[in-house]
C-alpha cells in the first residue's frame, strides 16, 4: 500500500510539474486527480500566481517526498535491509538445538469437540458462536502438568494458540472484550499461568497468532475462507491490522516475560492482500529483539522472518497440498504436525500416530536440518487426554536413549533418502538407519577420516571400511521394536 501511495505521489508530483500532461492522464478520485484539482489552470494564472504555483509545486515535491522516505523507509525498505540483531542470531541457534517442540491448539472451538475450524465447518453465525466462551470452564487445567509433559516427551518448548481463526483471545487483552478473562466464567488469563511455569521449568513459549480473523468485523474485505456469518459488508482494514492485530501483539510481547516468538498463521487466507508486514514485524523485534518470527504462510520467507515452516510437510516436502517446496539454507527450519489427524481437540478423531511414527517423523525432521512442533489438542476441561500423555511419555522414553542425536545437531552431510537421514553435531556424525535389513549399507565420500564407529543402541562396535568412493558399514540387524538404527561415526579433526 505505501508503495502504491508513493507510485500515487510521484504521478501526483508529475502531474503539477505538467498540467497539460495531468490533464490526460488524471482521474477524479486517484490521488493525481485530487493534486490536480488544487491547481489553477494556466490560462486562469497572473504572473503572481505563477510564483504561487512554483513554490506550491515545491513544497508539494518535498512534502511528497518525505511521505515516501519516511513510510517506505519505515516499513518496506527497512525490512527488505532486516539484519537481525546479535540476540536473534542466538535465539535462532538455541532455537535449531532444540529441535522438539508442543504445539498446543486450545480455545473455546474446544468445548465442541470438532476441532478448530468448527465455526467454519458448520458456518455458524458469529452470534451463535458468541455462545461458546460462556461454556469454556477448564477447571482442571494444571500449567504445572502440561509443561511437565512436554518436558518428560523431551520437548524444549511449547508453542500455544494466543487465538486461532475465531479470533478469539485466550489471554487478557484491553484492546477487545473477545477474550477469555472477560467473556468465559473462567475468567482467568491461562497463558499468563503458562507463561509464567514455563519460566520456571525453562521451556521457552512461542505463541500462536492468527492473523485471519472470523470474528472480527474489521477483517474486510474477507478472504477465501469466508461465509456470510452476520458481520456486515464493509469494515476497516487498516483500523484491524495496525490497532487491533499489533495492539494484541503488543500485549503478547509486553505482558508474559520474554517470549520464544510469534508464529503466524491465516495469511493465506488473503494472498494479495496488504498485511502491513514490515509495521508488524519491527514491532516484534523492537519489542523482543530475540523473539523469532514464524510464519506459516506456505511460500519462502520474507524480509523480517526468522524461521521457515511447513505444515504437515518435511521441509521440501508438499503432500499436504499447500507447501512450497523452496527450502531457506539461510533460516531455521520447523514442521509441525498433529499427533492424530486434528489441530484442536477432537472427540472422534483416534487416528494416534504410534511412538515409533512420532519417533521416525522426529528423526526424519532433524536430518532434513528441520525441528518437529508435534502438536496435541487439550480437552476443554484443561486435560489432555491420555492416548496423548502415553505416546509423549514413550517418545520421552526413546529420546532418553537417543537425544545425543537429535538435540543440538544439524541435518548431516548425506542426503535424506528412503533409508533414512544423517544428524551431525562437532566431530559426530548419527547415520539414522529407518529402512534397511541387508547387512551391509553404503554411504557417500565423507570428507574426514571415521576413526570409530558404533551403534547406539548397546556401543557395540561396528565395522566399516572408508574409501574415497564412500563408506561402507557392516550394521546389525533391526530388532523387532528397534525404530531407528543409529551408528555414530566419530570423524578426526580436519586439518
Ligand atoms: O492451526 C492449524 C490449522 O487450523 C491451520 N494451521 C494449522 C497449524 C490451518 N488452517 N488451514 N489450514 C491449516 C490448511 C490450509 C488450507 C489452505 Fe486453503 C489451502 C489454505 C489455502 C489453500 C482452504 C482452502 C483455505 C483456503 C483455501
Amino acid at each position: 500500500m505505501i508503495l502504491r501511495f508513493g507510485l500515487a505521489m510521484i504521478r501526483a508530483i508529475i502531474a503539477a510539474l505538467s498540467p497539460a500532461a495531468s490533464q490526460a492522464t488524471s482521474s477524479p478520485g486517484s490521488a493525481s486527480g485530487f493534486v490536480n484539482n488544487l491547481m489553477p489552470q494556466p490560462s486562469q494564472l497572473s504572473a503572481q500566481e505563477d510564483t504561487w504555483r512554483f513554490a506550491a509545486k515545491r513544497c508539494a515535491l518535498a512534502v511528497a517526498f518525505l511521505i515516501v522516505v519516511t513510510f517506505a523507509g519505515r516499513n518496506s525498505l527497512a525490512q527488505a535491509n532486516y539484519q537481525p540483531s546479535p540476540e536473534n542470531l542466538k535465539a535462532r541457534q538455541e532455537f535449531q538445538n532444540a529441535k522438539f517442540g508442543m504445539f498446543i491448539h486450545w480455545g473455546v472451538y474446544s468445548v465442541l469437540g470438532s476441532g478448530e475450524w468448527v465455526f467454519h465447518d458448520r458456518a455458524l453465525t458469529v452470534d451463535e458462536y458468541n455462545r461458546l466462551p460462556l461454556f469454556f470452564d477448564p477447571e482442571n487445567f494444571d500449567a504445572k502438568t502440561w509443561v511437565a509433559l512436554a518436558k518428560a516427551a523431551g520437548m524444549k518448548y511449547i508453542t500455544i494458540t494466543s487465538r486461532h481463526h475465531d479470533g478469539f483471545a485466550m489471554f487478557n487483552s484491553k484492546v477487545s472484550d473477545w477474550n477469555i478473562v472477560q467473556r468465559t466464567p473462567y475468567k482467568k488469563d491461562p497463558l499468563k499461568i503458562l507463561a509464567e511455569e514455563c519460566h520456571r521449568q525453562g521451556i521457552k513459549l512461542f505463541f500462536y497468532y492468527s492473523q485471519l480473523d472470523w470474528h472480527n468485523p474489521n477483517y474486510y474485505p474477507r478472504g477465501a475462507t469466508s461465509w456470510d456469518n452476520g458481520r456486515p459488508n464493509r469494515g476497516d482494514w487498516n483500523l484491524y491490522l495496525d490497532d487491533y492485530m499489533d495492539g494484541q501483539l503488543r500485549e503478547l510481547l509486553t505482558n508474559y516475560g520474554p517470549i520464544g516468538g510469534i508464529w503466524f498463521d491465516g495469511m493465506w487466507d488473503k494472498p494479495d492482500a496488504d498485511w502491513h508486514l514490515a509495521r508488524t514485524y519491527a514491532l516484534i523485534h523492537e519489542l523482543q529483539p530475540a523473539a523469532l518470527i514464524i510464519p506459516n504462510h506456505h511460500q519462502s520467507p520474507k524480509p523480517g522472518e526468522d524461521v521457515q515452516t511447513f505444515e504437515r510437510d518435511l521441509p521440501g516436502q508438499n503432500t499436504a497440498g499447500f507447501n512450497t517446496t523452496s527450502v531457506s539454507n539461510q533460516l531455521p527450519l520447523e514442521s509441525c504436525d498433529t499427533l492424530n489427524g486434528s489441530w484442536g481437540f477432537n472427540i472422534a478423531d483416534s487416528k494416534y500416530k504410534s511412538p515409533a511414527e512420532l519417533e521416525r517423523r522426529l528423526v526424519q525432521a532433524a536430518g532434513n536440518n528441520s525441528n518437529l512442533l508435534l502438536n496435541i489438542g487439550p480437552m476443554p476441561n484443561g486435560e489432555i487426554q491420555p492416548e496423548f500423555v502415553t505416546r509423549l511419555q514413550a517418545v520421552g522414553e526413546w529420546l532418553s536413549n537417543y537425544g545425543d542425536s537429535i538435540y543440538g545437531t544439524r541435518g548431516g552431510p548425506i542426503a535424506p533418502g528412503e533409508w533414512g537421514v544423517t544428524t551431525q553435531k562437532d566431530n559426530k556424525i548419527y547415520v539414522h538407519i529407518l529402512s534397511w535389513h541387508a547387512p551391509l549399507f553404503a554411504i557417500p565420500p565423507i570428507a574426514n577420516k571415521v576413526v570409530e564407529a558404533h551403534s547406539m543402541l548397546d556401543a557395540s562396535p561396528v565395522e566399516f571400511t572408508q574409501k574415497s568412493d564412500g563408506v561402507v558399514l557392516k550394521v546389525p540387524l533391526p530388532k523387532s521394536d528397534e525404530v531407528d538404527r543409529v551408528i555414530v561415526l566419530t570423524l578426526a579433526a580436519s586439518h
